[in-house]
């Protein structure tokens, strides 16, 4: 139903815009109340304004915490047009009819970013202008609600074309838009107060979204829910797909195990290389001679600064992206001689511990595996224990053990990744095409340390490992044969150790 605008609240934030509906309002003779700040930009417009204050006989309190909360206008926002007995108790307690609502809420979301104080961020959470959104969004039968600055034009527009009234379905609308500002207000105000970015996601329909060329083919589409600009900055290559989006992530998590200088490469979200070194140069070569044929158009992150004799041994290689902290302007220069890499710079944000996932039209919600079992949280299990380096090894091990897809087997020695296998569904393939790859990429695996995600559910692994000469062993336990396995390494030497913690990855 068609419904002309007789009397309408303005109370908002930002007032810029606002001029040319206060206008059009005027202009059909519009009854316009108002609070404090709008009110006094609405004078100066040289137009006439009724103070809030003045409708209910209460002045604005407590610093503003309270100036529209009042039944006369709560009433006059929400009571039934067409219901005799709302009218009757209207007109008893003299509350006028209000039809357009308009607010632009306090700035919570900019209040937060500016790093404001706790005190000023708790000033900014808008009671009042919630309320007047959601009072007028239920009623939208009878009210109109403008919801926020962004919406000025869009409702200029109607109200001009429609010489200052609205349609049902305007007013449905623009109640949906209400109630969607209402909640993506408070899961701002949620997400601040719980400290973490995972309860942003739990609401993803809230976050900004981009539209990706496409999925993981051409021929799905997709969209990425976030703000990636708050944990990079891309200085140099094309936009990030949905699968450079997905190894970017891959490199997060495992780059993040690592405090010493690493360089980690990713394909298909599992790692490919991974190295530490003292220097930056001697880690990316150390990670890249890993596996340099599946390294071939991968994605690389490092923990440390990019400097000129990095990037000229990174610029040898064809790969999708590279992530870092920092880079030397001289590096920058080389590394862009290439226009499509694209090279992100990353931000000190602290990433969400959880995970969220879709399965059987439904979702999956877990904590991330946060955890990582160090030296002291090995216990021995064969009669020979690992020695200093061999435990260094097997704590490299098991970081990245942790990240690649179950089944998986990780060989490593000397803060270098050997070779690994992942992503089978029997561990002892996992470990034949490791020794496989080692072999390939001629490494010795003579002294290698091995580590595996999940027990080992038969000794086969560790006869085959030490027969390819591995000597040091971390695995969970838990196995019900385990005792083969620690019976085998103690005949031959072999120093295992067992972290009683699991880490699959699916
Ligand atoms: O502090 S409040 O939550 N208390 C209220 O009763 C109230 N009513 C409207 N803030 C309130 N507002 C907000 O004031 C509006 O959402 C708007 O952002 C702002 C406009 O104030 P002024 O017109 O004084 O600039």
């Amino acid at each position: 139903m068609t419904k002309t605008i007789q009397s309408a609240l303005i109370s908002v934030y930002y007032k810029d815009g606002l001029d040319k509906i206060v206008k059009l309002l005027h202009a059909h003779n519009v009854q316009i109340f108002s609070t404090g700040g709008t009110q006094s930009f609405i004078e100066e417009l040289g137009i006439p304004v009724t103070a809030v204050e003045d409708l209910t006989s209460y002045p604005s309190i407590f610093g503003g915490r309270v100036k529209t909360l009042h039944p006369k206008v709560f009433g006059g926002i929400l009571y039934r047009r067409d219901n005799e007995g709302d009218i009757q108790t209207a007109a008893q307690f003299e509350i006028p009819s209000i039809d357009l609502v308009i607010v632009d809420l306090y700035p919570f979301k900019e209040t937060v970013a500016s790093g404001a104080s706790e005190e000023d961020i708790i000033e900014k959470i808008d009671i009042g202008g919630i309320s007047l959104i959601r009072g007028a969004a239920k009623n939208f039968n009878d009210v109109l609600i403008v919801s926020s600055r962004n919406q000025y034009d869009d409702v200029f527009e109607i109200l001009q074309s429609k010489g200052c009234a609205t349609d049902l379905e305007d007013r449905r609308r623009y109640a949906m838009e209400g109630f969607g500002m209402s909640s993506q207000y408070d899961t701002a105000i949620h997400a601040y107060f719980s400290g973490d970015v995972y309860t942003q996601t739990q609401n993803f329909a809230a976050l900004p979204q981009k539209v990706l060329r496409y999925g993981e083919n051409p021929h799905q589409a997709a969209t990425f829910y976030g703000d990636l600009d708050k944990m990079f900055e891309q200085i140099h290559g094309k936009e990030l797909s949905y699968n450079n989006l997905m190894d970017v992530e891959a490199c997060v998590r495992l780059i993040d195990e690592f405090e010493e200088t690493s360089f980690v490469i990713i394909k298909h979200n599992n790692a490919c290389g991974v190295a530490s070194a003292p220097t930056a140069k001697e880690a990316y070569v150390n990670a890249l001679a890993c596996d340099p044929v599946s390294a071939f158009g991968g994605v690389i992150i490092t923990n440390t600064h990019v400097d000129v004799a990095t990037a000229e041994e990174l610029h040898k290689l064809f790969f999708e992206i590279l992530i870092a902290p920092s880079f030397d302007e001289e590096a920058l220069n080389i590394l862009k001689k290439k226009k499509d890499r694209r090279l992100l710079i990353r931000k000190p944000v602290e990433v969400s511990k959880k995970q969220f996932r879709t399965l059987l039209n439904g979702v999956l919600e877990q904590d991330k595996d946060n955890t990582i079992e160090t030296g002291k949280d090995f216990k021995l299990a064969t009669e020979k224990a690992p020695t200093e380096a061999e435990v260094k090894a097997l704590e490299f091990a098991l970081k990245i053990c942790k990240h690649l897809k179950s089944n998986n087997v990780v060989l490593a020695k000397d803060g270098q990744l050997l070779a690994c296998g992942v992503g089978q569904t029997s561990r002892v393939d996992a470990l034949k095409q490791a020794i496989e790859k080692a072999n390939t990429f001629g490494f010795d695996l003579k002294g290698a340390a091995m580590a595996s995600e999940a027990f080992f559910p038969f000794p086969d692994c560790v006869e085959i490992a030490h027969e390819a000469g591995i000597t040091a062993v971390v695995q969970p336990g838990g196995s019900i044969r385990d005792q083969d396995s620690i019976d085998f390494c103690n005949k031959n030497g072999v120093a295992m150790v067992l972290t009683g913690v699991r880490h699959f990855l699916h």
